[in-house]
Parts: C-alpha cells; sequence; structure tokens
C-alpha cells in the first residue's frame, strides 16, 4: 500500500512530541481508508483545535481545520449540502468532549452520516496539560495537581444513549485492531463513533509517573480488554476495564438524517412548496 497517496508530504515532519500516539491513529485511518475502498475524490476529513486537529493537516484529502470543539457543527453542514460526500471528523476528548460535547451528542441524536474518531491522550495536549472530562478520578494535571476530582464519561456510552447507531473503541497499543474498526466505522451508514485511546507522554505522562510511552502502552493494554473477553468480567471488573472493539452496531440505512431529510425536500417538491 502507498501510504504517500493519502499523505501530504510536504507538510512533514509533523508537530507531534516523541513517544505521542497521535500518528499511530493517523496511520490506522490511513490503512482502514485504504481497505474500506471509499473514493479519496469524495471524502472530506474536519478537525478541531488541539494536537488531534492536526490529523487533517497532514491527510491528502479535501479537509477543513475549524475552530475549536466545531468540527462535528462544520461537518455536519457539509454532510447536508452533499450527501454524497464521506465525512470524517478527528477530534480530541478536550475537543470532542468539553467543549464540543454539545454537537457530539446532537450529531449522535440525529445519526447523521459521520464518522467520528476521538483522539483519547486524556489530557489538553495542544494547551500543556489542562484536565479534560477523560481525565481518569486521581490523576494529575496542571490544573489538578493534586488529583483531577472529576469523574470521566464513558464517551461510547454517551454517544449510544444519544442515538449513535455505530460506537467503538480502540487503542494505540493494538494498531491492527484500531484499523478494523475504523474501517468498519467508515462504512457504516449513520452516526459512528470511534473512541481511541492514545498516549501522550508529555503533558499526561510526566505528571502522572508514566512518562515512557512504552509503559504507557503497556498501562493501556492492562487497563482494556477485548469486547468478547470484557463480556465475561464481573460487574467490578468492569467497572475498571474499558472494553475494546465494536460496541453496538444498527444498521437501518433508513434512520439516518440526510436519508430522512431528502424526503422532507421530496415531500415538499411533490406539494410544489419549493
Ligand atoms: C474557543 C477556544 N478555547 C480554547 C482554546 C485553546 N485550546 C486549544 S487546543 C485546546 C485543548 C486541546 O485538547 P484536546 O482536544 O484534548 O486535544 P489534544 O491537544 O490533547 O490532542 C484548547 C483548550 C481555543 N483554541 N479556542
Amino acid at each position: 500500500m502507498d501510504i504517500y497517496k493519502y499523505l501530504r508530504k510536504e507538510k512533514l515532519p509533523h508537530i507531534w512530541c516523541p513517544g505521542c500516539g497521535h500518528g499511530t491513529i493517523l496511520n490506522s485511518f490511513v490503512r482502514a481508508f485504504d481497505k474500506s475502498g471509499l473514493n479519496q475524490d469524495k471524502t472530506v476529513v474536519i478537525s478541531g483545535i488541539g494536537c488531534s486537529g492536526r490529523a487533517t493537516g497532514y491527510l491528502n484529502f479535501d479537509s477543513l481545520h475549524t475552530t475549536h470543539g466545531r468540527a462535528i457543527a462544520f461537518a455536519t453542514g457539509v454532510k447536508m449540502a452533499n450527501p454524497e460526500l464521506n465525512v470524517i471528523v478527528m477530534t480530541g476528548d478536550g475537543d470532542g468532549a468539553a467543549i464540543g460535547g454539545n454537537h457530539l451528542i446532537h450529531a449522535a441524536r440525529r445519526n447523521i452520516d459521520l464518522t467520528v474518531i476521538l483522539f483519547n491522550n486524556q489530557i489538553y495536549g495542544m494547551t500543556g496539560g489542562q484536565f479534560s472530562p477523560m481525565t481518569p478520578e486521581g490523576a494529575n494535571a496542571t490544573t489538578a495537581p493534586y488529583g483531577n476530582i472529576d469523574r470521566n464519561f464513558d464517551l461510547c456510552q454517551l454517544t449510544k444513549a444519544a442515538g449513535a447507531t455505530f460506537t467503538a473503541r480502540g487503542a494505540t497499543f493494538n494498531p491492527r485492531q484500531l484499523t478494523n474498526i475504523i474501517k468498519k466505522a467508515l462504512l457504516h451508514k449513520g452516526f459512528s463513533f470511534v473512541e481511541s485511546f492514545t498516549q501522550c507522554p508529555v503533558r499526561y505522562g510526566k505528571l502522572n509517573q508514566t512518562a515512557d510511552p512504552v509503559d504507557m502502552l503497556k498501562l493501556q493494554k492492562q487497563k482494556t480488554a477485548d469486547i468478547k473477553k470484557w463480556l465475561q468480567f464481573s460487574d467490578e471488573e468492569k467497572e475498571i476495564i474499558y472494553p475494546l472493539g465494536v460496541l453496538n452496531e444498527e444498521i437501518n440505512p433508513e434512520n439516518e438524517y440526510t436519508f430522512r431529510y431528502q424526503k422532507i425536500i421530496e415531500k415538499t417538491l411533490e406539494k410544489g412548496v419549493l
């Protein structure tokens, strides 16, 4: 596979710190896209602001690098204007779950055909390590030097409850699984949400005694389990271990937002309103 077909070589080297996992997600995305058979010229990648937001700058697709927390709002506009396009959002846990959390739940509620890939490094990386809604309880951040007291979200459960018809979780320690998950999400008709754990040794790790990226990958492995195995766990184990894999998939393309909107357009045309 020619990976450079999908990358803007002139934008490299990237800005990500040594040991950062964001490049692994980008790599998994490119491989997933290649396997999906989707048309690169009919695909738009959209991001907000953050280290994760830089991903779209490195991708050789039509792209929009938008404002912090608003990638899904822009993506909704693009998809509504041209439902033929494959519209993909790349966002961070701050961008997508804090300032942009509102857009995330409403896009899921509408079941609009977007694929959202959320780079969860459990912190605001770009701005220096403030805690995000995904910083674990008890973990340190520059704005929580004595430990974070907030509980964090389960983003897959949140988006599923809001109406997402595809939710999945992956992690950078297992890029092969992540690639498979992203490919399935890309091909899903409806709102698909993929959360990927990614290590941030510089902003998160240094404050939490895990500055070595390899140790962070080992920790990811310890704190996660494949969904098939996870389902056998006790309730106590399920509280502390995250399931990986496709967690929810409902196939009903007629329930998709732009499909339903098209029906309204047709109805008004029939009645001669337009
Ligand atoms: C409206 C607005 N508020 C705040 C900021 C500052 N800001 C830029 S990136 C960012 C957080 C990024 O964290 P995350 O989305 O988790 O991405 P990461 O950098 O960790 O990949 C913040 C608060 C901004 N650019 N715009």
